[in-house]
């Protein structure tokens, strides 16, 4: 079996580059799961692992947040669902030996690659103040260490405690249980760099800050607008739902700086066609520029205005408000300014026009295209605008589709993981349990690295993640970091976060999704909420990586246990032993959980309800769906300089790296590389292959610079460049946010290309 690290420490970045792909999935994809799933796992492994994802009675898939639909395929996972549950079923282990071998200052000198591929972790360990080496530590000693530094506060609100949107339903209620009860609200988590943007600006423009629409929608569409999202490599099974629509009747338009593969075309490998040629999904491509979606809406929603008939006048006279104001703005829509916002001509706009007036049924999905930018909310604001014109909200086939990330952020969310409250949830609490939670609001991501730096913040605690890496401003969340007295991470796989510590550091081991966890009550399964508000079970079926693993409630339980002590009023030893306890409890104080042990037990779980789905009601201020007019706004990119969005590769998943190629983007064996239009590159004097320096440019003066990356000529859309994250999250300022949400604009940093030195 291979199980063999990677070779090269660090691993050599040696990018090729070849054409790019128009086509995604097809036999390579399964080819490429298979072999890494074999490499990770040996091939007896591999096989009974992979049969178990997404299967009624099996594992979440710990990949994306995509439903599972009704009728699934044997295997119901995709190429990069295989490789993410291959990485947490490897057989690479990381003992007590492993940090013996290597000192802190070794293991902060490696790649986060090879951090990654060195297997799991199996031991509670331990760094003491002034130490270069983790050491083994009892699970009491480790308690112990967090409670006694806990103590030393002069208030819990200089603890954080950071979310990352692996966990299960039933670990984050209890976690934000812990934090509430102790007394705090800073819960921080990765939904804060996500689609926090666009539960801001769904929140308050349709009362519900979800996604309005379920997979049958999606069949049921006249059209479907992609807008700044990759799915053929961040949530490939929607290419199978595209297909789908596609076979009814749909018509999709990409909106995208980049042509994606995936979008392109989708050879499904479970169909006779898929082998073939495939299904083409994009009928009209949008090559925006970054950042350029809020005017792009704007102007066609000016155009629908102008077009007689074309405005669904009951719905906007019965179910909304803000019509008059927002149309007065709406006119005022410039075609000379859209075309340089957007960097579209007249024609294709037009177009665009033609197949949104003919469609009675639309739908518009998104991601970190337009969640990442300083107007992130005013944009998905203008797409709600979009759709309320033409009453597209709260029918069969039409409605808003945020496409969430990790595969259980949006359940975390509504388990109470926000820094923000909504008082009626802190009421239900507080009506439960007994105690007064607190009422002011705590850190989100970027106000908690602040909290680190100005050493207002001393303890910092991760359920899952790899925070530093994740993360703005590289350099500056680093020093934050290390500011700390003490820095504890939950967390399966070694990363960046755990060498780059506070005074005191603790690696704390957990079981992974695939993993059977027994408890004292018996065997237990959690729960997750996908991208459409499904709520199912999730049974691991692996033995753990380690007997000296705890699962994420248990580890929360003996936490709260230890740290409240004797003033604590939650059951956390009956919540330790048996999970439906927790889930009886969350039935009480979640809206939409009534019965939950009850309905989750069903093959497939259940819907959560969501007002202006099921009801056309709109929980808002005003009552209705509210049309907003906020100023249109674009980046504007000095001379000489490229807007830089920062993204992921086909071999990544977040911080955590699979491998060295972007298959669909033509590159191999490499990372660091910037993706530049040919005319750009011309201008800017940087040829094909040549090393370039990113330096990044904002108003505070400071100068972030991101070394030694390949230029690859790619046809993006003019201005615009592209570089992996999270390689590049040491150019995006920490204070470069989105207004309201707070998001980190990680899509649209201003650079200029430098030849590197070493070139
Ligand atoms: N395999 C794999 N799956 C994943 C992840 C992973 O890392 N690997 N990550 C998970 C997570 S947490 C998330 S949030 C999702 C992320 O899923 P995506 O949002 O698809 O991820 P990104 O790679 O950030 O891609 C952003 C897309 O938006 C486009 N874009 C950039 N700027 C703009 C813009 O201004 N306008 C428009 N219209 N488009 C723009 C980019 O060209 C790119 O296609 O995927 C989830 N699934
Ligand atoms: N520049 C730039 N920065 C970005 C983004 C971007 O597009 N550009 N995207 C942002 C987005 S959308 C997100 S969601 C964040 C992601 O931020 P995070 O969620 O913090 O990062 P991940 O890389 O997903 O975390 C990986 C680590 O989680 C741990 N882990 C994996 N599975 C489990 C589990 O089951 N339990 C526990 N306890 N731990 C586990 C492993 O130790 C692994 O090393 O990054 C954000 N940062
Ligand atoms: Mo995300």
């Amino acid at each position: 079996m291979a199980t063999k690290p990677p070779q090269g420490d660090p691993v050599q970045d040696a990018p090729e580059v070849f054409e790019p792909k128009h086509a995604a999935a097809g036999l390579p994809a399964v080819g490429h799961t298979l072999r890494v799933a074999r490499q990770q796992m040996g091939v007896r492994r591999a096989a009974l692992t992979l049969l178990r994802v997404n299967q009624k009675d099996g594992f979440d898939c710990p990949g994306c947040a995509w439903p599972e639909p009704d009728h699934r395929h044997r295997a119901e996972f995709c190429e990069n669902g295989a490789k993410a549950v291959a990485e947490e079923a490897t057989l690479r282990r990381v003992t007590p030996e492993f940090f013996a071998r290597h000192s802190v200052s070794d293991l902060a000198a490696r790649s986060g690659y090879w951090l990654g591929q060195q297997g799991r972790l199996t031991h509670p360990m331990y760094l003491p103040e002034g130490a270069d080496h983790y050491e083994p530590v009892t699970w009491e000693r480790a308690f112990d260490i967090v409670a006694q530094e806990i103590a030393a506060l002069d208030s819990p609100d200089r603890a954080v405690f950071y979310t990352s949107g692996r966990t299960s339903n039933e670990a984050a209620f209890l976690y934000q249980l812990f934090a509430r009860e102790l007394g705090t609200n800073n819960l921080p988590d990765c939904s804060n760099m996500c689609h926090e943007s666009s539960g801001s600006a769904l929140a308050e423009t349709i009362g519900v800050g979800k996604g309005s629409v379920l997979l049958e929608d999606l069949y049921r569409a006249d059209l479907i607008i992609v807008a700044g999202q990759n799915p053929g490599t961040n949530h490939p099974r929607m290419l199978s739902a595209l297909e789908k629509a596609k076979a009814n009747g749909a018509r999709i338009i990409s909106v995208n700086p980049l042509p994606e593969a995936g979008l392109e075309r989708f050879k499904n490998p479970q169909t006779p066609r898929g082998l073939t040629g495939g299904t083409a999904l994009t009928d009209l491509f949008l090559q925006i520029r970054i950042g350029g979606d809020q005017a792009l809406f704007r102007l066609l929603n000016r155009l629908i205005i102008e077009t007689p008939g074309a405005v669904d006048e009951e719905f906007v006279r019965e179910h909304t408000h803000g019509y008059e104001e927002f149309a007065a703005a709406a006119r005022a829509a410039d075609w000379d300014e859209t075309l340089t916002a957007t960097g579209l001509t007249r024609a294709q706009i037009e177009e665009a026009l033609g197949m949104i007036l003919a469609s009675e049924r639309t739908v518009v999905c998104w991601a970190m295209g337009l969640t990442q930018h300083k107007h992130a909310v005013p944009t998905i604001r203008e797409v709600v605008n979009f759709l309320l014109l033409r009453g597209n909200i709260g029918r069969p086939g039409a409605g808003v589709c945020p496409v969430r990330g990790h595969s259980n952020v949006q359940g975390d969310r509504t388990m109470g993981i926000v820094e923000r409250p909504a008082p009626a949830f802190l009421d239900a609490l507080e009506k439960e349990f007994g105690f007064a939670p607190p009422r002011e609001h705590g850190y989100d991501v970027v106000r908690a690295i602040r909290a680190l730096r100005d050493g207002e913040a001393k303890v910092f605690f991760a359920l899952g993640g790899n925070f530093v890496a994740a993360t703005p401003d590289t350099s500056v969340t680093e020093a934050a970091v290390r500011r700390a007295r003490l820095t504890v991470h939950v967390s399966t796989k070694l990363n960046r976060s755990h060498v780059v510590t506070g005074a005191r550091a603790l690696i704390l081991p957990t079981l992974g999704r695939t993993e059977r966890d027994v408890q004292a009550g018996g065997e237990q399964f959690v729960t997750v909420e996908d991208s459409m508000g499904v709520v199912h079970a999730s049974r691991g079926t692996l033995e753990p990586a380690s007997p000296h693993l705890l699962s994420e409630p248990a580890i929360v339980c003996r936490l709260a246990r230890r740290v409240l002590g004797e003033r604590s009023r939650v059951p956390w030893e009956e919540f330790e032993r048996d999970y439906a306890a927790i889930r009886d409890r969350i039935a009480r104080v979640v809206p939409g959980f009534e019965d939950f042990n009850a309905r989750v037990a069903r093959p497939g779980g259940f819907t959560l309800p969501h007002a202006p789905r099921d009801e056309r009601r709109f929980p808002t201020a005003t009552g209705r769906a509210n049309f907003t007019a906020a100023p249109v706004e674009y980046p504007k990119v000095p001379e000489g300089r490229l807007l830089l969005q920062t993204l992921r590769s086909h071999d990544q998943y977040n911080t955590t790296i699979y491998g060295l190629d972007d298959r669909y983007r033509g590159i191999r064996n490499g990372r660091r590389v910037v993706l530049v239009h040919p005319d750009d590159a011309r201008a800017l004097g940087v040829a094909d292959g040549s090393y370039v320096d990113l330096v990044g440019e904002w108003s505070d003066g400071v100068e972030r610079r991101a070394p030694g990356f390949r230029v690859v000529h790619y046809p993006t859309a003019r201005g615009c460049a592209a570089a992996y994250y999270p390689e590049t999250n040491v150019l995006v300022p920490l204070d470069a946010t989105a207004e309201v949400s707070n998001t980190p604009a990680s899509k649209s940093v201003v650079v200029r290309l430098e030849q590197s030195a070493t070139d």
